[in-house]
């Protein structure tokens, strides 16, 4: 067992629930006095990496700057959770391989394209679908499948809270 400081390696499509079970997961790990850090594109697409879209070399260094934040935040003690789409599997091996053995937590949110286009939640797909937006995961952009996930869930057959659940258990079991 290691001290808390992990990095939950989030990866899926858009849409797939990566930040949705990132966000549950977070409040359930502060019910349990266990502080972490949440890093999505929300906050880091804006600002260090505001110069950065969608090209697949684009993604290599999103992928590549958020490891290293990653791994600043795991020395500082903290339990880090990293929800990126990450397509490929080159560049989240090269994260793991910034952290210690059993430090990198790979979790496949697995969520069926049909099932993440069906959510649409920001009508992303349509637009990919309709040719407005070029480059999107699944549609013209390539998303490697994890093939030894630590932790696989597959969101379609399971509740947020399930996946919550999943993972709390892991974290459990080898981490806290
Ligand atoms: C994929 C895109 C694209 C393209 C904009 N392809 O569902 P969202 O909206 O909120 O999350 C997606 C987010 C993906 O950013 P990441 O930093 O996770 O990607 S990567 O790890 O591949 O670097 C989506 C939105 O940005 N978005 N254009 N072309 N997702």
């Amino acid at each position: 067992k290691g001290h808390g400081a992990a990095v939950l390696w989030f990866t899926g499509l858009s849409g797939s629930g990566k930040s949705t079970i990132a966000n549950a997961l977070e409040q359930q790990l502060l019910q349990r006095n266990i502080h972490s850090y949440l890093l999505d594109g929300d906050n880091v697409r804006h600002g260090l990496n505001g110069d950065l879209g969608f090209s697949d070399d684009d993604r290599v260094e999103n992928i590549r700057r958020v490891g290293e934040v990653s791994k600043l935040f795991v020395d500082s003690g903290t339990l880090v959770l990293s929800a990126f789409i990450s397509p490929f599997q080159a560049d989240r091996d090269s994260v793991r391989e910034l952290l210690a053995p059993g430090q990198f937590i790979e979790v496949f949110v697995d969520t069926p394209l049909e099932v993440c286009e069906g959510r649409d939640p920001k009508g992303l797909y349509k637009k990919a679908r309709a040719g407005e937006i070029r480059h999107f995961t699944g549609i013209d952009s390539d998303y490697q499948r994890p093939q030894q996930p630590e932790i696989h869930l597959h969101t379609a057959q399971q509740s947020v809270q399930q996946s919550v659940e999943q993972i709390l258990a892991y974290l459990q079991q080898r981490v806290l």
